[in-house]
């Protein structure tokens, strides 16, 4: 699509006009960029998950960064400092994204601290041994693979652009947690029933990452028209599992599920259903951790407010000196 907003009014094309571009565009899987027409509805979505995957990530740091200072060794701790630090430049480019649609990042930061906006459920989980590090790396990080490789296809172009490197930072990411149990199962009996009981308490929260069941979705439908969301919550939870399954066999875990069976005429794993009473608990700010992770990142933000206040002014000094050296460039050479 090539028509700005500008452009086409300047042409006198009225909405209608507009909006079928859009619609063949969306047709053709051609890529909507910032500066072209959008319905407002195409917009408040994208801002609404953008926002929410920006925060999800932000706030996905304090799980596993509550380990950085209590890792096993050197190795894991950098491991680990690398991870986190990956998540924080996820949660960038995701509010870069959203500011391509007009959306304020400050505006954006009070609304999660206020709780006003959503962040992913599987982050109010608690922590409790370093076995859940590992753990949080293969599921929730192999959920996120599964959810956001297609994310890659997006219709809008900024969001699709910046899943590509995300997606690959996931990808180690996820193969550190898998690496990291491997060598906890080959360990004592003791690591092997951390490494069991880890896996007991994420696997349904992990399942429930990807939103509530496909007839219980109200934005999928939309979503999925115009190809914001490639596949339903539902066909994406199978992938999980499908992937999953036989990585637990490997590695020697059993998952919590016992209706968990190969079906060989759907060729797909038959699963059990997960508690969505807890999903709607949980997203509504009542699962075991949703107080202390908002209260946390409101601390770091009231705390950081001076190196907010410092990048300011030495960027508003900079513009000035740049001006200044302009016109001190521009007085010598009409003297010249
Ligand atoms: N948690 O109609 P639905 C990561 C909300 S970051 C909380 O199906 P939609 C990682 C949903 O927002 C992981 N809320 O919605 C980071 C909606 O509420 P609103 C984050 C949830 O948008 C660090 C309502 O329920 N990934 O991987 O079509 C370390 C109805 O749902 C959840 C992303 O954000 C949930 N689990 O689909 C390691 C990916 N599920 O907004 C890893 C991008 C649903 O109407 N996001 N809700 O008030 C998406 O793909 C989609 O937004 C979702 C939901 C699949 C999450």
């Amino acid at each position: 699509m090539t028509s700005t907003g500008t452009e086409a009014s300047a042409a006198g094309w009225d909405e209608a006009r507009l909006s079928e571009q859009f619609d063949a565009t969306i047709a053709k899987d051609q890529r909507i960029e910032p500066r072209d027409w959008m319905p407002d509805g195409y917009r408040r979505t994208l801002i609404r998950q953008i926002a929410q995957h920006a925060h999800s990530e932000i706030i996905g740091m304090q799980p596993e960064g509550d380990w950085i200072t209590r890792a096993p060794s050197l190795r894991r701790k950098a491991i680990l400092f690398a991870k986190v630090q990956d998540e924080a430049g996820h949660g960038l480019y995701l509010y870069s994204a959203a500011e391509t649609l007009g959306a304020d990042r400050a505006e954006l930061t009070d609304a999660l601290i206020e709780g006003r906006q959503k962040y992913s459920s599987i982050f109010n989980y608690p922590t409790p041994t370093f076995a859940d590090v590992g753990v949080i790396g293969w599921f929730v990080d192999g959920a996120a693979i599964c959810n956001q490789v297609p994310l890659c296809r997006c219709s809008y172009g900024p969001y699709a652009r910046a899943m590509v490197r995300v997606c690959k930072e996931e990808s180690f990411h996820q193969r550190q947690g898998y690496e990291l149990l491997l060598t906890m199962m080959r360990g004592t009996d003791g690591q092997r029933a951390m490494v069991q009981d880890a896996v007991d308490r994420w696997w349904w929260p992990s399942l429930m990452m990807f939103g509530p069941p496909d007839d219980d979705s109200p934005n999928s439908a939309r979503s999925m028209a115009w190809k914001i969301k490639r596949h339903s919550n539902d066909e994406l939870r199978q992938r999980f599992v499908d992937m999953t399954v036989p990585q637990a066999e490997k590695l020697g875990v059993t998952l919590p599920d016992p209706e968990l069976s190969w079906n060989e005429e759907r060729g797909h794993h038959d699963f059990g259903t997960p508690d969505w009473s807890e999903l709607q608990r949980v997203i509504s700010g009542d699962g075991p951790r949703n107080v202390e992770r908002v209260s946390r990142r409101r601390a770091a933000h009231e705390e950081g407010a001076w190196v907010r206040e410092a990048a300011t002014a030495h960027a508003a000094k900079q513009a000035a000196r740049t001006q200044e050296t302009a016109r001190t460039q521009k007085t010598e050479g009409a003297a010249a």
